[in-house]
């Protein structure tokens, strides 16, 4: 990794410090010396450029991470496929134009693994992108991710600007949308096997086949990895951030179950897509630095579920609905 950039005394501006990803990584900066600035949607609205421009011109932010985006499982982004193209273009667009225009210094820009080919060869390398179909669950997610790594390549080329960009796996944790139509698989299986148990019931219902694998990072992993890119990474190229191993949704589903507790029957519901059949990131260029996820899965799967206990009582599980 090529380019070093010092926390020490800088404004790092995280947009998105709501989402579960915005607010993994204030976790995790506030463990360096630097101020790190973040929005409310009363006071900024990322759709709003004229109001991002004057944000970043009165703030002056030395950085940025742009963790802000519309996000969701594969039901979410199939159903909404406007709002998923059309919202995330007009947020980074606006987040990326006005920080070079405030001559931010130092940009990192989130996409996710959706943007390769629905049957890239696995594990997926960098260089996989653009080479093939997208999955068509979430191919206007992938487009809208695409065009924002693309723009912060144009505006590296053009101005010579440090914009980069890290392709994160499937992430979960602390602060994820547990909604059941809106969320990803692993806040999705993790409610309705608590809710199962609550009830007394013993099946836990799961989409699709159960057959096609992911990879998940736990998302303070995931935190700890983009300060680090922050930090040492400057190049044209993304990079991409995983824990380089997948397992199916059959094998999740079973850990999930053990994990929330009691012996459950696993129901698959093949109405329901199973989506991109596996999607394992070459993360080399990410580990050729050292860097290491601390985070085992099933350690994850425990802290997210010890998390989502704390917070069911005092209300705060967000069950963020997929239109909005
Ligand atoms: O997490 P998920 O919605 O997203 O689905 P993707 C992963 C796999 O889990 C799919 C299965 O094969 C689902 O069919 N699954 C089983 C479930 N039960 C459930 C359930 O109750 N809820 C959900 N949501 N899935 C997303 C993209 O794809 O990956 C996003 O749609 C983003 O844009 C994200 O890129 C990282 O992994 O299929």
């Amino acid at each position: 990794m090529n380019g070093t950039f010092d926390l020490r005394g800088k404004k790092v501006f995280v947009a998105g410090h709501r989402g579960m990803v915005g607010s993994a990584v204030v976790r995790r900066l506030a463990s360096e010396d630097c101020e790190v600035l973040t929005a409310a949607r009363t006071e900024l609205d990322l759709g709003d450029q004229a109001g991002v421009r004057r944000w970043m011109m009165d703030r002056r932010p030395d950085a940025v991470v742009m963790a802000a985006a519309k996000v969701g499982g594969i039901l979410a982004n199939d159903r909404f496929s406007a709002d998923f193209l059309h919202e995330n273009l007009v947020l980074q667009t606006n987040v990326i134009d006005s920080a070079f225009r405030s001559e931010v210094r130092k940009l990192l820009f989130l996409g996710s693994s959706c943007i390769y080919p629905k049957f890239a060869s696995q594990p997926i390398q960098e260089d996989a992108l653009l080479t093939g179909p997208l999955e068509p669950t979430n191919e206007w997610y992938a487009i809208a991710k695409i065009a924002g790594l693309k723009l912060c390549q144009a505006y590296r080329r053009q101005y010579g600007v440090d914009y980069i960009s890290a392709m994160p796996t499937n992430l979960y944790g602390p602060g994820d949308n547990f909604h059941l139509e809106a969320g990803h698989v692993i806040p999705a299986l993790m409610r309705k096997a608590h809710e199962a148990r609550q009830a007394g019931r013993k099946t836990l219902q799961v989409w699709g086949s159960g057959t096609p694998m992911r990879e998940f990072l736990y998302v303070d992993d995931a935190a700890d990895a983009l300060v680090f890119l922050l930090k040492a990474y400057s190049g044209e190229g993304h990079v991409n951030v995983g824990s380089g191993q997948d397992i199916t949704i059959a094998e999740l589903a079973r850990m999930v179950a053990s994990i929330v507790g009691g012996d459950m029957e696993i129901a698959f519901d093949t109405t329901k897509p199973d989506g991109t059949p596996r999607k394992l990131l070459d993360v080399s260029r990410l580990f050729a630095t050292g860097w290491r996820p601390r985070y085992a899965l099933r350690g994850g799967l425990e802290q997210t579920y010890a998390w989502f206990i704390r917070n069911i009582e005092a209300g705060q599980i967000r069950l963020t609905a997929p239109e909005s």
